[in-house]
């Protein structure tokens, strides 16, 4: 296709442009010999700028460079596993968090954001842990991880880690990592997997699945390799170097996580989970798709029907309480008029 740059080549740039139909035969037209011949030897002119519907992308680039990203992150594990060590490592963060202590009588969640900024990319990042959790297998503990993995159908996106690497042998891993895969299968909970139908990720994404999970070491201090400073974990014996894929697999859960699908798992989470979790809410206020008599039913049957229903308990106790008032102010009529008699005859004594 032959496309003059603006301005460049256009006969005259104020006239309307001529509808498309003019310009181009229609399909299956005849184009006569000449002009065949004239069109092979136009001038093929690259683009200077981008034009027309082309422009699309770079809107939505320019929206979401404006707006920033966000992600939440929920990090589920006991107490002085490292998962405060390897968020601030994944994200360069510093969470200046005092140690938790193993000795709390409840589990509570703890929401912390950050605003960060790569080049010119803003990112809003919720890191939500699970502060004691694992230090007794209470019901609220078991409760939290119920509502966030859920037998059969999960509530959010699962990537299983192990953390503290460095504390485990590399035979031991491979047999830790398929006994985590088994317990995972047999319990019935579905872990996330990186999608394989996009050509340009399938090939690392379904390699990266066969990884899964992911072993990590998590560390904000920086120690010097050869003539390079780099993150790790000093050792009488050497040093564990965090970025180090023969090391652990912190890089490749940085690569998915981050550089490779983390639109994938916001939009996992917002049109499976979420709608799963929307779905669950509204059965339980009564909202199904069938009614009494199995026969489907439209959400605004539904809503309808629960809007009559409301208005009906309304009017009932808005009865009740005007009955009720009634007959309490009877009862006082009655010992007013009571107390009256009583004074009458003690004013007469
Ligand atoms: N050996 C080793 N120690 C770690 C690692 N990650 C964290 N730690 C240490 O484990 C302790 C608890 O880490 P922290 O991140 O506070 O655990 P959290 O309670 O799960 O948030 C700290 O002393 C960390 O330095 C790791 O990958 N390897
Ligand atoms: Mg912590």
């Amino acid at each position: 296709m032959a496309t003059a740059p603006r301005g460049l080549g256009t006969p005259n740039a104020h006239a309307p442009a001529a509808p498309r139909a003019d310009r181009f035969p229609p399909a299956g037209a005849e184009v006569p010999r000449g002009s065949r011949q004239k069109e092979e030897n136009i001038r093929c002119l690259t683009m200077l700028g981008h034009f027309g519907f082309e422009c699309l992308p770079h809107q939505l680039v320019n929206k979401s460079i404006q707006q920033g990203f966000s992600f939440n992150i929920l990090c589920v594990g006991e107490t002085g596993l490292g998962k405060s060590t390897l968020i601030d490592t994944l994200f360069n963060t510093n969470s200046r968090e005092k140690k938790s202590s193993h000795f709390r009588p409840n589990v509570e969640l703890k929401i912390q954001t950050y605003q960060l900024q790569e080049s010119n990319v803003q990112l809003k990042l919720t890191v939500v842990t699970t502060v004691g959790y694992g230090d007794q297998m209470n019901k609220e503990a078991r409760d939290i991880l119920h509502k966030g993995v859920g037998k059969g159908v999960a509530m959010v996106n699962i990537i299983p880690l192990i953390a503290k690497a460095d504390t485990i042998s590399k035979n031991d891993l491979q047999t830790f990592k398929s006994k985590i895969m088994n317990e995972l299968i047999s319990n019935g909970i579905q872990i996330y997997q990186f999608p394989t139908d996009d050509k340009t990720t399938a090939q690392v994404n379904s390699s990266m699945n066969e990884h899964l999970p992911f072993a990590v070491v998590g560390c904000m201090d920086e120690v010097k390799v050869g003539k390079r400073m780099v993150r790790g974990r000093l050792y009488p014996w050497g040093v564990l170097q965090v970025e180090n894929e023969n090391h652990c697999d912190f890089v490749k859960l940085r690569d998915m996580l981050l550089c490779t699908n983390t639109e994938h798992l916001k939009e996992v989470t917002h049109t499976k989970h979420y709608e799963c979790y929307r779905r669950c809410r509204l059965q339980k206020i009564g909202f199904t798709d069938v009614g009494p008599d199995n026969q489907p039913l439209s959400f605004q049957e539904i809503y309808e029907t629960k809007r009559k229903e409301f208005h009906e308990q309304c009017q009932r106790e808005e009865e009740e309480l005007k009955h009720k008032f009634m007959q309490r102010v009877m009862e006082k009529e009655i010992a007013f008029k009571e107390a009256e008699k009583e004074a009458s005859i003690s004013s007469l004594i």
